[in-house]
């Protein structure tokens, strides 16, 4: 049994995660454009993970009785400046990210909600992973700098991530 304000909130989750999966599939489509073909299906490896969460969200809230509502989707840019200005925006994006699933266990917490804790709980250790990845990739980019060969490098080590539904998703991929 969710309160109506946990319903809201994780309405409002459901379309943070609905619109990062839009953000990354955009910038997988500006990737494609700029002839990077690894960063491309890196982003949208990254496209379908978000798909995962927002329906892992969604089933929950169909689960304990609540009424999921689906609200606009922002348009995402299209535009994103250099590789390393992409992935750095890809960071910004995964700390917002982080700082509302916080607020949502902290509202859980406030709520005395222990199932939307624990819920939670799987948000909270894929952020880590979400950011460290970025981190990872940042990094490498700042090495490279604007040399070329290290770009093509990097283009290719993305282009071998494999998207894989995670063992706790119930199987919502959309
Ligand atoms: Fe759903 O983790 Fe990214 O946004």
């Amino acid at each position: 049994m969710l309160s109506k304000k946990t319903v809201e909130a994780l309405n409002k989750q459901l379309n943070n995660e609905i619109y990062s999966a839009y953000l990354y599939l955009s910038m997988s489509a500006r990737s494609t454009f700029i002839g990077l073909k690894g960063f491309a299906n890196w982003f949208m490896v990254q496209y379908r993970e978000e798909t995962v969460h927002a329906m892992k969200i969604y089933d929950y809230i169909n689960n304990q009785g609540g009424l999921v509502k689906l609200m606009a989707i922002a348009q995402p840019p299209t535009e994103f400046g250099t590789p390393l200005d992409m992935f750095e925006k890809t960071l910004e994006h995964e700390k917002f990210i982080t700082n509302c699933i916080n607020d949502l266990v902290n509202l859980a917490i406030e709520e005395n909600d222990h199932a939307t804790n624990i819920f939670l709980q799987w948000y909270i250790t894929e952020q880590i992973e979400e950011e460290a990845n970025d981190n990872e990739i940042i990094f490498k980019l700042k090495l490279v700098g604007k040399e070329g060969n290290g770009l093509f490098m990097i283009d290719k080590e993305l282009a071998a991530r494999v998207f894989m539904p995670p063992p706790t998703s119930q199987g919502s991929e959309a």
